[in-house]
This record gives structure tokens, C-alpha cells and sequence, in this order.
């Protein structure tokens, strides 16, 4: 970042440098800020429309409190960019989402200035009344702001926290950034309310009016009163703005034009001042790619946007051509099996283009369902609607199906009832980093009773396994990955679908390698280079992890002299930890058993190829550790020979 290219940004080292800045320098910086977050991003790819949107209300907030005594919390965090930009982190903004480089979210390891490690929606209102309520516990100072989108505020965690901040009246500011946008259209009874205030005249001026109007009204006897406080009440339903969160007990301020610095900081700076007990929201339109003409039309292309190219003002988004992916193949299968069965809908919890659901909704518009950031819902709904006779797929990625934990145990599987949980991502997924990985759900949903879990090793298989999972009593989970379908991998056919059946791909007497779901690629890749060193391993493509295929599993165990187990997953309570119960259960069992998986830490961003290496789950790294496994067993082997012969 030279001087030459951004004469103010290069010397905003902190919040500091930022307020030296007289405020008719303000927009300029603002316009380097979006410059230099769209010059990364195209490099690096990132979330670009939601931080294009907020360049000017970041701007504003670090002008106006005083961060970090001040506490900001970002809702899900993905809209961070300009905060890291103008806390000490500018010169290595170039390393975003890189391996080794800035995280995409915010995260506290990196700077003072982050206060939560953050990427999921929903969670700012909650936390942010925590630090609040621990300043007052210890008599520190500072004020403490939560920023949540339109988007987020409907999230269940949000509706919890509106409803204890509330309550306690503790005076916490939330700025509502409303852009009408979370990744797609905001959906919602809220979202609609919020477009009615968005009519309502600019800032707080009008409601001082009515307040004062309404102050002003004589009040004559008792049966007047009634009277006028029906007509005050009326009144302030028609023209007063944010009535729904006055009623919850907040102070209602806005909407004000959240690109208009002088506004912006005006407002905030008069917010920090108020002495008031009570909570404050300030409601903030912005509108997402701001500045940058193509992510302004088409922001849900740019939420999180590849790489991409700029020429003639143009946008050629640099996506590898022809890669088609598990998503894909998912809603294809979905989209052919709905047109045999009338019964399937599909629900989406706010990801309609990420999951594939978008072009379902296309084509069966009336039996499609988007319910906002609110994946508990989502099960609960499906759980409904699959006990009411209609077939639901809910589509969700790994991560953000942890929400929803209680709701698969309690409403899907104690219920019996026949949902189909798609959950994408699963596994290592890259640029975005700890939040988002798809590590988890092999573990956490393999302790539930009555739920199948499976996973496909390449598109057919996944096509055929959403089919059968439709045909099932029960619930069914199918987990696949971010990536690339295997091409040219597996020459066999496929092997009929069947409850808890594994299917065998190759034999050899040295060992059996079984791996699970996106693993089998990379296990077969292994199997390949670990021929070429002359060792002759099989490979068992699970298919299943609950039920497990104790027969085919059982029998290597029993016969060859290494088992591997492989998972694009963490190890602990996986697939691994499936098949060493049945291990430790099994009597006649000969072989030694390694479990290959993720391990117990947090892994920060890199690409999936990366971290595949980093963890040693790609094709090299599983025949290097296997090939070492195998010669340890055959050393033991000769020495048990040797001392038996003498
Ligand atoms: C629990 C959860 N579900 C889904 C997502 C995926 N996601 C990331 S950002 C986003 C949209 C957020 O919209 P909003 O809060 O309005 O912020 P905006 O991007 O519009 O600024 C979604 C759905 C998530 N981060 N967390």
C-alpha cells in the first residue's frame, strides 16, 4: 500500500491516525479503503458485497467511539475487511484468506481490536450484552456495540438475545446494518417489516415530532385518556419507525443513510453520549458493493466472491471451467428425483445458490422453502412436513448444521421421521478458515439413535444415495464435500445402494484401506502410489458410518494385517472411532488399526488442497504414512518369526 496509490490510507496505522483525519478527508479514505478491498479480493477471492457495504459505517464507528476500551462485536464477521484495514493490519491485507496470512473473520490471535473469533450468524447481540454485563461486574469503562445485519437479526440466537437485552435494559447499542440482503434476498416477516421502516423519512426526525406531538396532547379525565392513549398508540403504530423494538424495550433510532459519513458519526457520536439505561438500536441502510458497479448489481455473485478479473469495467469471475462439483451433482439428482415424486420439497436455511437450491426453486418454486438464518427451524419445519407425509431435504453445510443438533436428535430421530439432511462443505474447506470447517458432524450426529449416516465417494454415488436416502423410514444423513467431483477416479460401476453395505473396490494382502465419503478419492490415489513401492493394499469404500458394515469391516480386520481407516473429518468420535469400537469388540481379530483423519486443533484458513497436504489426508501424504505403517508391521512381523524359530 504505497503512498502514491493511497495517500491516506498509507499512513492510517490505527484508530488514532484515523481521527487526525479532519472529516472532509473522510470520503476520500473511504474510496482508497474500497479500493484497496477490491484489488485483494479479486486476487484472493472473499466476501466483497457485504464489505463494500460497510466501509463507510466502520469508518464512522472507529471515528467516533473509542475502540478497542470500546467493544465492537461483527455479526458472523465477514464484513470485517475495512475494521482490519484501519487496525494495524493494511500492509498485510494483501495475505487475506491465504494460508499462513489474515484470517477472512475477525480473530482476536490477530489484534486487540477483534473481540471474538467469529462466522457464524447471528451469535454479536449475545455476546456483545456478555462483555457488557462484565464491565459492569468489574467496574470497567467503555461502551460496547454490537453490528448485525438484516440478515442475522433474524437468526434464533439473535431473537434470544433481543429478548434478554430487553429485559434487562442494559444499555448496549446494536446497529442494524439493512441492506436487504443476507446472501440472497432477506426472507422474513421481519425482513418486511424492516423494508416498511426503510419508507420512513430519513433519520429521527420525524419520530421527535410525533414524540413531541404526542407529548403535548391534554389529557382530560379518565375515559379521555383511554381514548388518547389509543389514539397516541395508533398514531405511533402508523408513523413512528422501529415500534416493534421500542415495544421490546430498546430506543429506536433511524434509518439513517449509512453511506453518509457526517450522518453516520454525528448519530454515533450522539449515541455514545446519551445517558441512557436503556438499549439502543440504530437501524443503517447500506446498500452491499457499494462503489464497485458489478458486486452493487449483482451482490449474492459477490458475497463471497472468487477471484476474479476487472477490464473496461467488466467482471470476468476466474472460475476454473468445467469443475463440476458435489453441489452440483446434488441438485441435479434432486432436481430428477422431484420431478418423480411430488412429495420431496427442499429447504434451505438462507443458502439457496451456496447448497444448489436455487435452481430447485426454479423449477418447483411451491415446494421450496428459504427460512433465514434459522437452521434449528429448518429441521424442525422438515420434521413437520415429513410427518405430515411430504418427503423434505434439508440442504445445509456441515458447519451451520451444528445449530441444529438438538433439533436432528430431538425432532428427527426420535421421531422417526423420514428427512434427508444434505450437509455440504463436510470435510476441509479452505479460504474461510476455523468457523466453517466441516469437520464435525460425523462425530456429534453418530451418537444419535435411528439416524443413517452416509457419504459418497464421487457424483453417481451421490445421486444414487439421495435416492435411496428418499425411500428411507427414517432420518438420513449424506455428507459431501467442497470440491471437485472425482473424474476418471473409479472405472468400476457402482454397487447397488443398501442399508449399512459397504462397497469393496480393490483387494490386497498387505492391508485394507477403508475410507469414508470425499476420502475415498485421496485414499484411492494412495493406493495407486503405494502399488508403485510394492505394497498391495485394498480399498473398501464405507459408504456408511452408522450403520457401519461390521461384515466387510469385520473381515478385514480379521484377515489382512493393517487396516486404515480415512476420513475428511476430525478423528475424534468419527468414522475412525466407529470402526475401532468394532475393533475392540471383535475376537478374532488379526489386524493393527490406524485411524487417519483431521486432528484435535484449530486449523486456520488455506485452500482445501493445502490443508489436505498440511493434515496429510491427500493421496501422498495417506501412502506415506500407510507405507511407514505397513513396514513398521512387517518388521514385527519377521521379529515374531525370528523368535519363534529360536
Ligand atoms: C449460522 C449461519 N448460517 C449461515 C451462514 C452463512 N452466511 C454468511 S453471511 C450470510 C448472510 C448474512 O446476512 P446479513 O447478516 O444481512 O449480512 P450482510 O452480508 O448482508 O452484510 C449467511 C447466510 C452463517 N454465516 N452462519
Amino acid at each position: 500500500v504505497t503512498d502514491e496509490d493511497y495517500p491516506l490510507l498509507a499512513d492510517i496505522d490505527g484508530p488514532a491516525d484515523l481521527k487526525l483525519l479532519t472529516r472532509g478527508q473522510l470520503a476520500q479514505l473511504a474510496g482508497e479503503v474500497r479500493q484497496l478491498i477490491q484489488e485483494v479480493v479479486a486476487r484472493n477471492s472473499g466476501h466483497l458485497s457485504s464489505n463494500l457495504g460497510v466501509v463507510a459505517l466502520t469508518i464512522a464507528l472507529h471515528y467516533a467511539f473509542d475502540l478497542p476500551t470500546d467493544k465492537l462485536v461483527w455479526d458472523v464477521g465477514h464484513q470485517c475487511y475495512t475494521h482490519k484495514i484501519l487496525t494495524g493490519r493494511r500492509d498485510r491485507f494483501q495475505t487475506l484468506r491465504q494460508r499462513g496470512g489474515l484470517s477472512g473473520f475477525p480473530s482476536p490471535k490477530e489484534s486487540p481490536y477483534d473481540t471474538f473469533l467469529v462466522g457464524h450468524g447471528g451469535t454479536s447481540l449475545s455476546t456483545a450484552l456478555g462483555l457488557l454485563l462484565a464491565q459492569e461486574a468489574r467496574g470497567t469503562q467503555g461502551r460496547v456495540v454490537a453490528v448485525i445485519g438484516d440478515g442475522s437479526i433474524g437468526a434464533g440466537m439473535a431473537f434470544e438475545a433481543l429478548n434478554h437485552i430487553g429485559h434487562l435494559g442494559k444499555p448496549l447499542l446494536v446497529v442494524l446494518n439493512d441492506n436487504r440482503m443476507s446472501i440472497s434476498r432477506t426472507v422474513g416477516a421481519l425482513a418486511k417489516y424492516l423494508s416498511v421502516m426503510r419508507a420512513a423519512p430519513l433519520y429521527n426526525e420525524l419520530k421527535r415530532e410525533v414524540r413531541s406531538l404526542l407529548d403535548a396532547l391534554p389529557v382530560v379525565g379518565q375515559p379521555m385518556e383511554t381514548a388518547l392513549e389509543f389514539v397516541k398508540d395508533s398514531l405511533r403504530h402508523v408513523v413512528v419507525p422501529g415500534r416493534m423494538f421500542e415495544d421490546l424495550g430498546f430506543r429506536y433510532f433511524g434509518p439513517v443513510d449509512g453511506h453518509d459519513l457526517d450522518v453516520l458519526i454525528d448519530t454515533l457520536d450522539q449515541l455514545r453520549r446519551l445517558p441512557t439505561e436503556k438499549p439502543i438500536l440504530l437501524h443503517v441502510l447500506t446498500e452491499k458493493g457499494r462503489g464497485f458497479t458489478p458486486a452493487a448489481q449483482d451482490p449474492t455473485t459477490f458475497h463471497s466472491s472468487p477471484p476474479f478479473e476487472t477490464g473496461d469495467g467488466d467482471v470476468f469471475p476466474r472460475l476454473k471451467k468445467g469443475a463440476r462439483a458435489y453441489t452440483h451433482a446434488f441438485t441435479d439428482a434432486l432436481v430428477d428425483l422431484a420431478g418423480e415424486d411430488q412429495r420431496i420439497v427442499a429447504i434451505t436455511a438462507a443458502m439457496p445458490t451456496g447448497t444448489g437450491l436455487a435452481r430447485f426453486a426454479e423449477v418447483f418454486p411451491d415446494r421450496f422453502y428459504d427460512v433465514g438464518i434459522c437452521e434449528q427451524h429448518a429441521v424442525g419445519l422438515a420434521a413437520g412436513l415429513a410427518k405430515g407425509g411430504l418427503r423434505p431435504v434439508v440442504a445445509i453445510y456441515s458447519t451451520f448444521s451444528q445449530r441444529a443438533a438438538d433439533q436432528v436428535f430431538h425432532d428427527l430421530c426420535l421421531q422417526e421421521v423420514p428427512v434427508v439432511l444434505a450437509l455440504d462443505r463436510a470435510g476441509l474447506v479452505g479460504g474461510d478458515g476455523p468457523t466453517h470447517q466441516g469437520l464435525y458432524d460425523i462425530g456429534w450426529l453418530r451418537h444419535f439413535p435411528g439416524i443413517t449416516l452416509t457419504a459418497p465417494k464421487d457424483g453417481a454415488e451421490l445421486a444414487a444415495l439421495l435416492g435411496w436416502a428418499l425411500s428411507q423410514p427414517g432420518p438420513v444423513a449424506i455428507r459431501y464435500p467442497k470440491a471437485p467431483l472425482p473424474k476418471g477416479v473409479f472405472a468400476t460401476p457402482l454397487v447397488p445402494i443398501e442399508q449399512g453395505r459397504a462397497e469393496v473396490l480393490a483387494q490386497g494382502p498387505d492391508g485394507v484401506l477403508v475410507a469414508y465419503g470425499g476420502a475415498v478419492e485421496h485414499a484411492e490415489r494412495a493406493r495407486r502410489l503405494l502399488a508403485e513401492e510394492g505394497f498391495e493394499v485394498g480399498l473398501v469404500n464405507a459408504r456408511f458410518a452408522k450403520p457401519l458394515d461390521e461384515e466387510t469391516v469385520g473381515k478385514c480386520l480379521a484377515e489382512v494385517p493393517l487396516v486404515v481407516t480415512i476420513e475428511d473429518g476430525v478423528l475424534v468420535g468419527g468414522f475412525g472411532s466407529a470402526v475401532a469400537e468394532l475393533a475392540e469388540r471383535s475376537s478374532g481379530r488379526k489386524a493393527e488399526l490406524l485411524c487417519l483423519g483431521v486432528p484435535d486443533i484449530v486449523l486456520e484458513q488455506g485452500s482445501r488442497q493445502e490443508l489436505l497436504q498440511e493434515v496429510g489426508l491427500d493421496g501422498a501424504g495417506i501412502a506415506r504414512r500407510v507405507a511407514e505403517a505397513l513396514t513398521r508391521v512387517r518388521s514385527r512381523k519377521r521379529a515374531t518369526r525370528r523368535k519363534a524359530a529360536g
